[in-house]
């Protein structure tokens, strides 16, 4: 339905008086924002979206044919916001066959490091690294995905105690369903209805931020009754897009519910969890995916999320940035990009 949900019926819904967040850039669709701030300035590594009319709409996701990343950056919220042009490009990647999906970026002792998702020459999702002596590149892939990676989404967090961990995993398209144990079964299928769905991965970086430092486990998301989350539950349980965030101490980790198109949030106490549900950051906007960053700002928290405004189509999507509170209780305040 909001698919098809057109951009007549959406204005119209909202009766011309929304205050819709405006599109960051509009000279490339953009989607997938992952923002920090490096030395007082925001910088924003999003996905490129193009459209790559020689690839069908299929039910993998072939249609998201990335094939660059662009950085973004702005000096404030609201500010105007810089292309820097070409980052990384697939043809940069040895080990790389396509789709360059939703990536991630962190600093540490004078080097910046991207994470980002591609299909290796097999067709199997790995995780690659890049870097640069610059936040907005240009990168330089590493040869090799990293050792023990799969999936996508890949995103960085650096806890207050200088450690870094990397979360990732995405079902369906994304392949975290073919990776059992942390072993490759190519027959890897969605889990039915009343199994417990599957579970997004963590590993904590080595120090030179390039290899995993140990075994890929996996994030257990639990209900208020600590149950692990069905796959029935799918207006709940994760499907993509997690994000690491800390605030006043607790470890926040947010995610799409892909096809019911939530933005969700749980709560834990270190960075591997167990996190407890606690609710929706985003409800679904325009385009099928939902896919986010929460970050401070100064003293205020914003959400960095995508929808398809400018083009009307799920795989041409532009990200906008959004104001976010929490509440005195620790939880995150619902947004609703359209109201
Ligand atoms: O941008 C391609 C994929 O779509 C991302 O990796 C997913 O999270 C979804 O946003």
């Amino acid at each position: 339905a909001l698919m098809a949900c057109s951009l007549t019926t959406f204005a119209q819904t909202n009766g011309g008086k929304n205050p819709i967040s405006k599109p960051l850039v509009s000279h490339i669709y953009t989607a997938d924002p992952s923002a920090h701030v490096f030395n007082g300035k925001i910088y924003i590594y999003p996905s490129h979206d193009i459209d790559a009319t020689n690839v069908k709409e299929d039910d993998e996701g072939g249609h998201f044919a990335m094939r660059d990343y662009h950085v973004l950056s702005m000096d404030k919220i609201g500010g105007p916001v810089k292309d820097h042009g070409v980052a990384l490009d697939l043809n940069d990647v040895p080990w790389a066959g396509r789709q360059l999906w939703a990536p991630d970026a962190t600093y540490k002792n004078g080097t910046y490091y991207l994470y980002f998702p591609a299909k290796d020459k097999q067709d199997i999702f790995r995780i690659g690294v890049a870097t640069s002596k610059s936040p907005t590149g240009p990168f330089k892939a590493e040869p090799e995905p990293i050792k023990g990676s799969y999936s996508i989404d890949p995103t960085v967090f650096q806890d207050t105690d200088g450690k870094f961990y990397l979360y990732f995993g995405g079902i369906w398209g994304g392949q975290l369903q073919r990776w059992n144990n942390n072993q490759y079964d190519p027959k890897g299928a969605l889990k039915p209805k009343d199994e417990v769905a599957y579970l997004p991965r963590v590993a904590r970086l080595s120090d030179d931020m390039k290899s995993f430092a140990e075994p890929v486990r996996e994030v257990q998301i639990l209900d208020e009754n600590g149950k692990p989350f069905l796959e029935k539950e799918n207006d709940k349980r994760f499907f993509e897009a997690a994000w690491l965030h800390k605030y006043n101490g607790k470890y926040y980790f947010s995610y799409s519910t892909g096809d019911t198109h939530n933005l969700c949030y749980a709560i834990g106490d270190n960075p591997y969890g167990p996190f407890t549900y606690k609710g929706i950051v985003l409800k679904p906007v325009l385009g099928w995916t939902n896919h986010h960053s929460i970050v401070q700002v100064g003293k205020k928290w914003y959400l960095f999320y995508h929808d398809v405004q400018l083009s009307g189509k799920t795989h041409l999507r532009n990200v906008k940035v959004t104001e976010l509170t929490h509440n005195p209780d620790g939880t995150i305040k619902t947004i609703d990009a359209y109201k």
